[in-house]
């Protein structure tokens, strides 16, 4: 006869914490959201430590180079999608990998052959008025001089002239090479009052822009993650199709930590394929799931998982619960994986985090997934909705939108990642939709993290281990749930007043 668990499926809507003592020492300001990414001996760091516990969703819709490169300035992680051939996704971790806080990769190249006319149009589609005239009029081509928007104006200057006839010749200009650090070209910048410094290789060719703007926009990121290099962290999804080749490919463009996704990893394929990754790779930590409970749990980290990803069909473009009738509620979920986690440390000696995926409707989900055990979460919908994820932005009526689809809609056809029993999607497990457009992703990132800390302060914890022992949290009545409700919608009658 079939097993029914004692439970019911809860969610994160259903509970409220209560706060505890705060004591003078535990202000928001004061609250660490510090928390490690991969298994580790309690007591030790862990080899890969995020400023802040939130990663972006392993999506054709979420997870771009750019949104990585925000991300981990803030203190976050991307796992940068699979769904997509093996060069590119290994080209978009090469991508955050080479990005140097401060140093641009130019977007606004002409040939000096190229007419000003030619240049203008550059100019208009990138927005910017520093162009690098390089011999073939890419970004990487032998540098050849500078032009800027006040070097002509199309009154004055016939268009169909040459950029060469306008632009400032490398022999005039001031020009560093590769090994110059970002303070060093910073001091340039202002000591001989230049706006942009072209930093050259021992061949001459261009390989980056620095200007004086953007180093005080670096000294905005404290909080950044990196590597031993200083570069950016970077994470790569992987599926178990293809991993023999792909896993290879990810670690040598620089990934720092990869993560197995599918939508239901308790199966003998992903451990069989995590065992393989630990034996061949070793030095790379890898994450498994998604699960749903502690048997799967410790199904995963037995087979070598260094972190265990918890959820299924809870995420808000997800269709599995309707399609298939599996899945679970996902409060539910982290707690009986989280009891897993703690009696798998004690018996080990090892500490295997888990991360609350999907389902993560307000900022307060987040706080209540760390109370209920997450070490992390992992967010779809909440970075889709930015200006650095690669959803085209729309407008509808009186607002802006971005484009958001699950990686099993018919538009993403992840089908390595719903094991439907062919090489293709066989029915949709997801939807292709839009999300409120929410600008960019730091200042957004900032106010639900400001919220994090002040949740945790009332509840008396500094720190995300201290908050998972000493949280005490109610479950909610529908009754209590209608009452805050209703307070919602008045506000959101007041806002639109
Ligand atoms: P959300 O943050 O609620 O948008 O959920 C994102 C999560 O949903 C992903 O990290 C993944 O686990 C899951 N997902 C992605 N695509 C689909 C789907 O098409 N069903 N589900």
């Amino acid at each position: 006869m079939a097993r029914f668990v004692p439970e019911v499926s809860r969610t994160f809507n259903e509970f409220l914490l209560l706060p505890n003592r705060t004591t003078a020492d535990c202000s928001p300001e004061r609250v660490d959201l510090a928390t490690g990414l991969v298994r580790h001996r309690p007591g030790e760091p862990s080899a890969i430590r995020l400023s802040i516990p939130y990663t972006s969703a392993i999506m054709q819709a979420v997870s771009s180079p750019e949104l990585a490169i925000a991300l981990a300035r803030a203190g976050g992680l991307s796992f940068l999608h699979h769904n997509q051939p093996i060069e590119e996704q290994a080209a978009a971790v090469r991508q955050v990998k080479n990005f140097k806080a401060g140093f641009v990769v130019s977007d606004t190249n002409v040939a000096p052959t190229d007419t000003l006319r030619t240049l203008r149009a550059v100019m208009e589609r990138t927005g910017h008025s520093t162009a690098a005239v390089t011999e073939d009029g890419t970004a990487g081509g032998r540098f050849v001089g500078l032009v800027t928007s006040r070097d002509f104006h199309p009154e004055r200057h016939n268009l169909d002239s040459p950029v060469r006839e306008r632009m400032i010749p490398v022999e005039s200009l001031a020009v560093a090479t590769a090994d110059v650090t970002l303070s060093g070209a910073n001091t340039r910048l202002w000591e001989e009052r230049l706006d942009c410094l072209p930093v050259l290789d021992g061949q001459g060719r261009l390989r980056h822009l620095v200007f004086r703007s953007d180093y005080s926009a670096h000294k905005r990121f404290p909080k950044e993650v990196i590597d031993a290099e200083k570069r950016l962290l970077c994470g790569a999804g992987v599926n178990t199709h293809d991993y023999v080749e792909r896993i290879p490919a990810l670690i040598d463009a620089g990934a720092d930590i990869l993560c197995f996704d599918s939508s239901d990893g308790y199966n003998d394929w992903q451990g069989d394929a995590l065992v393989w990754a630990k034996k061949h790779y070793p030095d790379t930590p890898i994450g498994g799931g998604n699960v749903v409970d502690g048997e799967a749990f410790t199904f995963l980290a037995e087979a070598g998982a260094d972190f265990v990803k918890v959820g299924i069909g809870g995420g808000s473009i997800c269709i599995t619960r309707d399609q298939k009738g599996i899945g679970r509620g996902q409060a539910s979920a982290v707690i009986d994986v989280a009891e897993a986690r703690d009696a798998y440390r004690e018996q080990t000696g090892f500490h295997v985090p888990i991360c609350s995926d999907g389902g993560l409707l307000h900022d307060y989900h987040i706080t209540i997934a760390l109370a209920l055990g997450a070490d992390f979460v992992m967010m779809g919908r909440y970075f889709a909705r930015f200006d650095q994820a690669p959803g085209r932005k729309i407008r509808m009526g009186d607002g802006y939108y971005k484009e958001y689809w699950g990686e099993g809609s018919s538009r993403a056809r992840n089908w390595q990642r719903y094991d439907q029993g062919e090489d293709s999607l066989v029915f949709e497990e997801g939807v292709d939709g839009f999300v409120p457009y929410a600008g960019d992703l730091t200042h957004a990132l900032d106010l639900t993290t400001a919220k994090i800390r002040a949740t945790m302060a009332s509840c008396g914890a500094a720190d995300l281990p201290t908050f998972r022992e000493v949280a005490r949290l109610t479950q909610v009545s529908q009754q209590s749930y209608e009452e805050n409700f209703a307070s919602v919608m008045l506000r959101d009658a007041t806002d639109n007043s």
